[in-house]
């Protein structure tokens, strides 16, 4: 197969674009394609300063190194969640974060779970949930209350995260199989920051298939985590994520066409005329001053309260 531009070996080819491109002009093509995005979703500008939330693995370092690329003022934020594997899963993550941030010269900030609040993520699922289940809902709660501190905390306009198209898709086919409503309301490609104490997110590379940004990253010679966390296994969003390239296999371009005209119905008033789907009321916590959705403290607070006690 050819490269439509040039002619040359092409090294990617994507059907759902009917474009196949060599691997100079598949360089090339990314980064432009998420100036596109930014632009159009009104993500940020030049002037902002974007905080990266980076795991070591490859949707966050490329999308850190296409914004380092487009120009962007960046810093990376790596959350040490204390998560053992094979070989200890986050100590991966952070080498291959840091080692990232080094060979580009760029500002990456760390916070260990373990050190700042005494155990590591599964530790304090085990106790919050005496011991019960998986640590995933401790662990998501966590990372978006200490990506938002230090987003809030170092004065950045921006958060951004490496979420994909197939993370994307995968989210919107388990909210809607459930009728999710609320959630559906706040899935977008840019959450503004609506409440004081809360941070402007944004996903630039939500349009992206993932083996569109694994074939990035390999091409750019990124090294990253290949290993998932070792929690993963068995989650509903890898088994949704398999239903949609079964489809996407029979029919190319379905998974870009769920998300897209989900996000034009959505425009078009789709949750407009409902009196009971309005986004969720925020209140500010009284201990850490971060919106939460209950009067009172956040569920984080809480929850470092219950472990101390
Ligand atoms: S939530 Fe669960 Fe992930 Fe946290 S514990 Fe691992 S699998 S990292 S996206
Ligand atoms: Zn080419
Ligand atoms: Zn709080």
């Amino acid at each position: 197969m050819k490269c439509r531009k040039c002619s040359a070996k092409a090294v990617i080819n994507m059907r759902q674009h009917k474009l196949a491109l060599c691997k100079s002009h598949y360089l090339d093509w990314i980064p432009e394609q998420t100036q596109r995005f930014i632009d159009k979703y009104k993500m940020f500008t030049h002037d902002d300063n974007i905080l990266v939330a980076v795991s070591g693995g490859k949707d966050s370092l490329a999308l850190w190194d296409i914004l380092v690329r487009l120009g962007y003022r960046t810093a990376g934020l790596y959350i040490g969640l204390g998560i053992d594997g094979g070989i200890s899963y986050s100590d991966e993550s952070q080498r291959l974060a840091k080692k990232f941030a080094q060979s580009c010269n760029l500002h990456l900030i760390s916070v260990g779970f373990p050190e700042e609040y005494g155990s590591t993520i599964p530790e304090i699922a085990k106790l919050t949930m005496r011991g019960r289940g998986k640590p995933c809902s401790v662990c998501g709660m966590s990372r978006r209350h200490i990506m938002n501190r230090v987003a809030r905390e170092e004065e950045f306009d921006v958060l951004v995260t490496g979420h994909n198209l197939d993370d994307e898709a995968a989210v919107l086919f388990g909210n809607t199989i459930n009728w999710q409503g609320g959630y559906l309301l706040r899935q977008q490609p840019v959450l503004e920051a609506n409440h004081p104490g809360l941070v402007k997110k944004a996903k630039p590379l939500c349009r992206f298939y993932e083996r569109e940004m694994a074939a990035y990253t390999i091409l750019r010679d990124i090294e990253y985590v290949y290993d998932e966390c070792p929690y993963s296994v068995g989650a509903k969003s890898i088994y949704y994520k398999e239903l949609l390239n079964k489809l996407e296999t029979d029919r190319p371009g379905a998974k870009l066409n769920f998300y897209l005209s989900f996000l034009r119905a959505k425009k078009e008033g789709l949750f407009s005329s409902s009196t009971d789907q309005k986004p969720m009321e925020l209140n500010t916590c009284n201990n850490c001053g971060q919106p939460t959705s209950v009067p009172g403290e956040c569920a984080f607070c809480r929850m470092l309260v219950s472990i101390a006690d």
